[in-house]
């Protein structure tokens, strides 16, 4: 269901094609949008200024220069194949050497704005005319026209001093019947004009080769100015946007597996929504724009952890993951015969504010199994399962109680690491943080909740070991006895 947005766009379309019959070739990719217009929508033979036709504009039409007679009104409009024509048209009128007229509107300087009308003027050039002049507050920006230059009467595009450049000449005359668009660009600073017969197929977002261009002009106007001498006609007067429709895309990282949200390669078109992370999945959208319909959902996976996959959700208190990976290659000794169900994530943390803590929480598809402890490989304190250098070589130790909180569903667990503290690897307070670690299932472990137990708990295990190694070496013994007996 397209949105009220879209709906206005379309309109748009629907509007600019009535407008412009016979160039809606392009407007199944293309939204158009008016931003002025006027087909000279006038009763006959009366002065131009005080006529208030056409949409967009700041006011009527009005007399720009005392010193001339205005622009007259014809009830005949010009016709060009391609360019719908309504109405009649603005024309030079007897009486002082020049006329004029304008008419204000919204500035337009940014983008890319598209200017269009119809003229015929006669083989004069020079002496300030013919000119359809832009300015913005008060100021002369450029014009199209000419005015003595090109070596010819021919239409050209002039800068701030009704001057043009030998690449801003056409080669269409002054008294030929066209249609003639400007494509002003103000992000490039650039502006071409296309001179022809029609525009029948004409592609505004493709467009042909220019008949003339003009680097390092594009005139912001809120005003259009006309100065001719006689003989002047012009018509269908259009300033306007086209931007292509853009349908929404999934980019690169869908399908791909990530152990936190993904940020980049979302879309490859479009805008992307906010990434929703749900138990095995990332999801999220990519928006169209000028219309374009939205993409179906975008979907990536979480990372393998075990047998499982997890994620790790965004840490509190202003800090942000940079990396974080899930491994089943655990490095040093890790306890012998412990198993580890996600392996092994690895987080480095950065962004908060140094000697601060952050809780960080770790989803897992599979629950977290009952008596599992978390074990940190890395550097620690002393007192973590070692002692004096020691303490400073990476080895396995328990996360101190507290540190980590299983949720009471057991499918996540958070976190909670101060920089420069337990838990991160470089201990220093210096803005980063660094977490190798996992859970684990020690052997037979059931709740083993402190270091201290737990090395009690290993040095039970060895002792039972050792004395029942030795029953079975007594018992051996006694079995020899027995033999020799
Ligand atoms: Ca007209
Ligand atoms: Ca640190």
């Amino acid at each position: 269901m397209p949105t009220s947005f879209q709906c206005v766009l379309h309109r748009l379309v629907a509007t600019v094609c009535m407008f412009l019959a016979g160039t809606c070739s392009w407007a199944a990719n293309s939204v158009v949008t008016v931003l002025a217009a006027d087909s000279f929508s006038y009763p006959g033979n009366v002065a131009l200024p005080g006529q208030n036709g056409g949409t967009g504009w700041s006011g009527a039409w009005v007399s720009d220069s005392v010193s001339f007679t205005d622009f007259y009104t014809n009830a005949a409009s010009l016709a060009v194949t391609g360019v719908a024509s309504a109405g009649g048209r603005a024309v030079y009128r007897a009486g002082s050497q020049l006329n004029d007229a304008a008419r204000t509107l919204p500035l337009q300087n940014t983008g890319v704005v598209f200017v269009q009308f119809l003229a015929q003027f006669g083989t004069q050039s020079g002496g300030g005319t013919p000119n359809i002049r832009f300015s913005s507050s008060g100021a002369l920006t450029g014009a199209v026209g000419n005015n003595g230059a090109c070596g010819s009467a021919v239409y050209a595009i002039l800068n701030n001093n009704l001057q043009a450049i030998p690449a801003s000449c056409s080669a269409v005359t002054l008294a030929t019947l066209s249609a003639v668009v400007l494509r002003i660009d103000y992000t490039a600073n650039n502006t071409r004009m296309w001179v022809l017969p029609g525009l029948s197929g004409f592609d505004y977002l493709n467009p042909p080769t220019a008949s003339a261009e003009y680097d390092g002009l594009a005139p912001a106007f809120d005003r259009l100015s006309f100065y001719t001498r006689n003989p002047a006609n012009i018509d269908e007067l259009r300033i306007f946007r086209v931007d292509a429709v853009v349908d929404g895309e999934c980019g690169g990282a869908a399908g791909q597996a990530y152990a936190f949200a993904p940020t980049a390669q979302l879309c490859t078109q479009g805008t992307p929504s906010v990434v929703v992370s749900d138990p095995g999945k990332y999801s999220w959208v990519c928006s169209g724009s000028n219309g374009g319909a939205a993409s179906g959902t975008c979907e990536a996976n979480w990372a393998v952890a075990g047998t499982g996959t997890g994620s790790v959700a965004p840490p509190d208190n202003g800090w942000a993951v940079t990396s974080a990976t899930f491994s089943n290659t655990l490095p040093g000794s890790p306890p012998a015969n412990a198993s580890f169900p996600y392996g092994l994530v690895s987080l480095s943390l950065n962004g908060g504010a140094v000697g601060s803590a952050t809780s960080i929480t770790i989803h897992y598809t599979t629950p977290v199994p009952v008596g599992a402890v978390y074990m940190k490989y890395g550097k620690s304190p002393a007192g973590f399962n070692c002692s004096g250098a020691a303490c400073a070589q990476d080895h396995w130790y328990l996360m101190p109680e507290g540190q980590v909180v299983v949720a009471p569903d057991r499918y996540s667990a958070t976190l909670t690491i101060t920089d420069g503290g337990a838990g991160d690897d470089d201990l220093i307070a210096n803005g980063a943080i660094t977490d190798p670690g996992g859970f684990v299932l020690l052997p037979a472990a059931i709740g083993i909740p402190s270091l201290s137990q737990w090395a009690l708990f290993l040095t039970a295990i060895l002792m039972v070991l050792g004395s029942t190694h030795r029953l079975l070496i007594r018992d051996a013994r006694a079995e020899r006895l027995s033999c020799i007996r």
